[in-house]
């Protein structure tokens, strides 16, 4: 199996996160460099469909290219520990969250970000208005979050899983414009730092110079 994947972007990160929950260590991962289209090659797009990280190559050719999709097909094939939901009711539950997750607070704070930061006007027609609607977006349906998180000490129960990685990952894409989460929002803070300090947050990130 080989992971397409790229340092920074949300997306392979939440890969890269799932997989250091679970403690996967055997799949090989080839690093494209965005900047320099290196997933806009035919051959790329040939296989994944479209020029998005990540993809996870299987053995047979299957080619899967969204992130929660690559998680769901590795969750079959490294069961523990759980990530997806063991029960029907634990299952609903997990994708309700992840689904907020993705559409009320990762999404506009990705396209925020696009839209803002000026590296990033090498991959977007950038909109600096489109690009602060979204960011404001994402940060008042943090309230629904830290709603939720004031009953539970996870965002879809009692232990983590796939919807938090989605959650915390995109929150944390907004560091890269130095958008972080309101102080007042006190059980979304708490949730963060507890996110920051699992080490799958280090998960193929840049490490900072000793
Ligand atoms: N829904 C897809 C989104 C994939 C995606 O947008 N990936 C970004 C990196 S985070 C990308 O490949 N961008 C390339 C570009 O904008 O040219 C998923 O969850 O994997």
């Amino acid at each position: 199996m080989k992971l397409y994947d790229t340092p920074l972007a949300p997306n392979p990160r939440r890969v890269r996160w799932f997989m250091a929950e679970k403690g996967i260590d055997d799949v090989e991962v080839v690093t494209l460099n965005l900047m320099e289209g290196q997933h806009k090659t035919p051959s790329y797009i040939r296989k994944a469909g479209l020029p998005n990280v990540p993809m996870l190559e299987l053995d047979d050719g299957t080619c899967i290219t969204e992130s929660v999709a690559i998680c769901r097909y590795l969750e079959s094939r490294y069961p523990e520990p759980n990530l997806f939901g063991r029960t029907p009711e634990e299952t609903a539950v997990i994708e309700m969250w992840t689904r907020r997750a993705e559409m009320l607070v990762a999404t506009p704070m990705m396209i925020g970000v696009r839209h803002t930061h000026p590296m990033m006007g090498r991959l977007e027609q950038q909109n600096p208005e489109v690009g602060q609607y979204n960011l404001q977006a994402g940060l008042k349906a943090l309230k629904v979050l830290d709603r939720r998180l004031a009953d539970s000490e996870w965002l879809a129960g009692d232990r983590l899983t796939i919807a938090d990685i989605v959650a915390f990952v995109g929150l944390d894409f907004g560091r890269l414009i130095k958008v972080t989460p309101p102080q007042e929002l006190e059980n979304v803070c708490r949730w963060a730092e507890a996110m920051k300090a699992r080490p799958a947050a280090a998960a193929g990130m840049p490490q900072k110079a000793a």
